[in-house]
């Protein structure tokens, strides 16, 4: 079972994760944010991850240090649970509807941390906020990331439609392929 478990505690966050790739979208979610346990809990529904997250932030100062270090957090998870490589599809991408909204993401399961994250237009306090999730989560995992938001109003649905593009692509790009022997990379390391 590809699986882990990351404990981080720092003077603003005190976080435990536990991540199982081979899931059945089972989740167990308390950030002490509501919306971002509802973007956490539809990532590992549409993922099929397993994901145990709890996370005691200094909400009291605001979102940011909570939302950028489960980001940290669940980054080295993934990168934990997938140890070497071996046999992954690696790279995947989605396009994701959410009402009026749409949003892409691509992912390379790369060794090379990189984030593109474009939201067509000025970006609002909540797509600025969960930028800083999707940074944290590819570096701290070692991925390859591009995220772009089509269009859409309604910013609740502009980064659930990300969420969920984004679940969806890590989903198929951690898959085992069968077609795939050993690492998937000429290079002969992804680490
Ligand atoms: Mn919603």
């Amino acid at each position: 079972m590809r699986k882990a478990f990351i404990e981080r505690k720092t003077n603003e966050t005190q976080i435990t994760a536990a991540l199982t790739l081979d899931g059945k979208g089972e989740y167990s979610i308390n950030t002490g944010i509501g919306f971002f346990d509802h973007m956490l809990s539809l990532f590992a529904r549409h993922g099929s991850f397993n994901l145990d997250l709890s996370c005691k932030g200094d909400l009291q100062v605001d979102n940011h240090h909570t939302v950028e270090d489960v980001g940290i957090v669940l980054g080295q998870a993934f990168r934990q649970a997938l140890s070497d490589m071996r046999g992954i599809a690696r790279y995947a991408d989605k396009t994701v509807p959410m009402d009026e909204a749409l949003a892409f993401a691509c992912a390379d399961i790369s060794g090379r941390p990189y984030l593109v994250y474009e939201t067509g237009g000025e970006m609002g306090d909540e797509m600025q906020l969960y930028e800083e999730f999707w940074r944290a989560f590819a570096v701290h995992a070692g991925i390859t990331l591009h995220i772009k938001v089509l269009y859409g109003k309604n910013a609740h649905h502009m980064i659930e439609a990300v969420f969920k593009a984004a679940a969806r692509t890590m989903r198929e790009a951690v898959s085992i392929d069968p077609k795939v022997e050993g690492i998937p990379s000429t290079k002969g390391t992804l680490i």
